[in-house]
């Protein structure tokens, strides 16, 4: 069970896929606003500040990330979906507007990003 008299903080990276699937199942699930949101343009002073503070926690920060509680951190897109779901009771995959990005532009993003993959192998073989 969170602490009532702390409010999470839910790191975000403008333009991050991953960040807007976490974004978008807090926003469905109705939790968006329990949050205070720090979200940064790569290249900007938020972003280095963003980074020193998540530095001590992980090897390598990476967005989304949740304070979940004072000096609790939390990444890992579907970690922090499934941490929220169980902690309010609720079901992401009964979230028409969640499954909508997950299945569309969310999966057609990865895919894409797997052929890139691929192709920067094959040019570097
Ligand atoms: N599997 C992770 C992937 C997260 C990820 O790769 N996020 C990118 C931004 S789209 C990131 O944090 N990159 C490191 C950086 O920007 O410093 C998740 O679903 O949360």
């Amino acid at each position: 069970m969170s602490d009532p008299a702390f409010t999470p903080v839910l790191y975000l990276k403008d333009k991050c896929p991953h960040c807007l699937k976490a974004r978008l199942f807090l926003l469905e699930a109705g939790l968006l606003g329990d949050f205070q949101v720090r979200e940064f343009v790569p290249g900007t002073p938020d972003e280095q500040a963003i980074k020193a503070e998540l530095a001590p926690h992980f090897a390598k920060p990476s967005f989304p990330t949740v304070q979940t509680a004072p000096g609790a951190y939390l990444n890992e897109s579907d970690d922090i979906i499934a941490h929220y779901a169980r902690e309010a009771g609720v079901d992401p995959a009964g979230m028409p507007v969640l499954r909508a990005y997950v299945t569309g532009a969310y999966a057609r993003l990865k895919a894409m990003r797997e052929e890139i993959n691929a192709l920067k192998d094959k040019a570097a073989a």
